[in-house]
């Protein structure tokens, strides 16, 4: 069947159940005037009020679920930095279709029934430790479930076991690179030849840190708690974008301010509906993650839509001086330096009316006073120069920030940075 026939047909039935069976879905129906009857074409998905975050703390934990208890054999959660951590649910069929979503992943990636899987995601409420793993285990790969932590053992298991395929996020394959080196085992003689990297924003300029630093394809994949985990969009080995899985997802990107929907190839908000989630579809969530779609068609011969690497979230966007910047901006200029670690951290003075940001940073091998200085002020030149803004900039010793064994933590408030450093 033709993906948009399918999608609509798809779209058609979520709304109704949601309708029938989410007390929040039919309040905000109702006070647009809307019944399932409305949707007749894919059009008509614009007539849905978007779904927030806050709508899911409000319903904490169970009342956004479309199933009732009896149904649902799995929780996961997102972290929740600030104030309670989001629930999700699965019924049977869901962790079904989510391993499926993750095997196409890992075909995406090259990986066959032959490949040798270390998975350090993270095993627990986080999703993607188990969403790796089912997906692994669906495809028929040996699949390693060393979840995050204790890295040397990691890298010796690697070694030992004969991983050919790394899943864990870009910031962690890093320490990974740099525990492998100090340990002095070089992990570009091992038979690890691709790496599925996600769950945070990571560079173009980090893509090809990583490929060099462990000799493997590093690729993009993206996915999010509320809308099923990691599989909602995956690079192929043209690295040309994430190609989102369009017959379980529609995909829409927003003006974040108006609200308003963008054509093809415009920046914004990037928006998702899920299509065959049983127990917990969403319809138009915000992601809070900035991207754009990509029309023309893949060279792999994918019929699903890409987007762009995701640039960052609305909500880690830094205003400094007027100027708009995210993290992913700044690490894109620190990976081009010479002598400089990979490492960094932004530190501002306040999350709101933000004025002044600082930027730590180590070098790759101890260095002078005097070295050390210079270096600052090559930043900061550079920085002004690609980004458009002035910023201080302290250089660290080597191995000065705190690895993350997860999601890097890439801005502190001033007086706040006790451990990461
Ligand atoms: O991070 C799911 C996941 C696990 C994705 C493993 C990929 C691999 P959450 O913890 O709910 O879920 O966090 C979702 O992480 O809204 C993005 O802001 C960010 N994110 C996820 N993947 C990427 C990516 C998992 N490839 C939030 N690039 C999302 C940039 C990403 N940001």
């Amino acid at each position: 069947m033709d993906i948009k026939k399918l999608q609509l047909k798809r779209l058609k039935k979520v709304v109704k159940k949601v309708y029938n069976n989410v007390g929040h879905y039919r309040k905000v129906f109702d006070e647009r005037g809307i019944t399932p009857d409305d949707i007749n074409t894919l059009e008509d998905l614009k007539k849905l009020p978007f779904t927030k975050k806050d709508d899911f703390r409000k319903n904490y934990p169970y009342s956004m679920l479309a199933e009732p208890v009896e149904k649902i054999v799995r929780i996961h959660a997102s972290s929740g930095t600030t104030g309670k951590p989001t629930v999700v649910g699965y019924t049977r069929k869901d962790i079904q279709t989510w391993a499926e979503l993750m095997e196409r992943v890992l075909r995406y990636a090259g990986v066959t029934e032959r490949d040798v899987l270390h998975n350090a995601y993270g095993y627990g409420l986080f999703t993607g430790g188990l969403g790796f793993h089912y997906g692994a285990e669906k495809l028929g790969c040996v699949t390693i479930p060393i979840s995050g932590g204790n890295t040397r053992r990691q890298v010796s298991l690697m070694k030992d076991l004969g991983a050919t395929v790394l899943a864990c996020t870009p910031s962690y394959a890093l320490h990974i690179a740099e525990t492998a080196e100090s340990m002095g085992i070089d992990i570009r003689e091992l038979p690890l030849k691709v790496g599925i990297f996600g769950a945070e924003p990571w560079s173009a300029n980090m893509r090809k840190e990583i490929e060099n630093r462990l000799g493997i394809k590093a690729l993009d994949i993206y996915g999010l708690s509320e809308v099923i985990g990691p599989g909602v969009a995956c690079e192929c080995l043209k690295q040309q974008g994430l190609h989102i899985f369009e017959d379980h997802f529609i995909a829409e990107i927003i003006d974040p301010e108006t609200e308003e929907v963008l054509p093809y190839g415009k920046t914004g908000e990037l928006v998702l509906t899920s299509l065959t989630k049983e127990a917990l579809p969403v319809i138009r969530y915000r992601t809070g993650d900035i991207t754009r779609l990509i029309k023309k068609r893949c060279e792999c011969g994918s019929i699903h839509v890409r987007m762009d690497k995701i640039k960052g979230r609305t909500d880690d966007m830094l205003i400094v001086r007027g100027v708009n910047v995210f993290p992913s901006q700044i690490e894109s200029v620190l990976m081009e330096m010479e002598g400089i670690g990979p490492h960094y951290l932004l530190v501002i003075e306040k999350q709101h009316a933000l004025k002044d940001l600082e930027l730590w940073v180590e070098t790759k091998h101890p260095v002078t006073a005097d070295v050390q200085k210079k270096l600052e002020n090559k930043i900061q030149k550079h920085v002004f120069t690609v980004v458009g803004i002035r910023i201080e900039v302290k250089v660290l010793k080597p191995k000065t920030i705190k690895r993350s064994e997860g999601k890097a933590i890439r801005v502190a408030e001033k007086g706040k940075t006790a451990g990461l450093v």
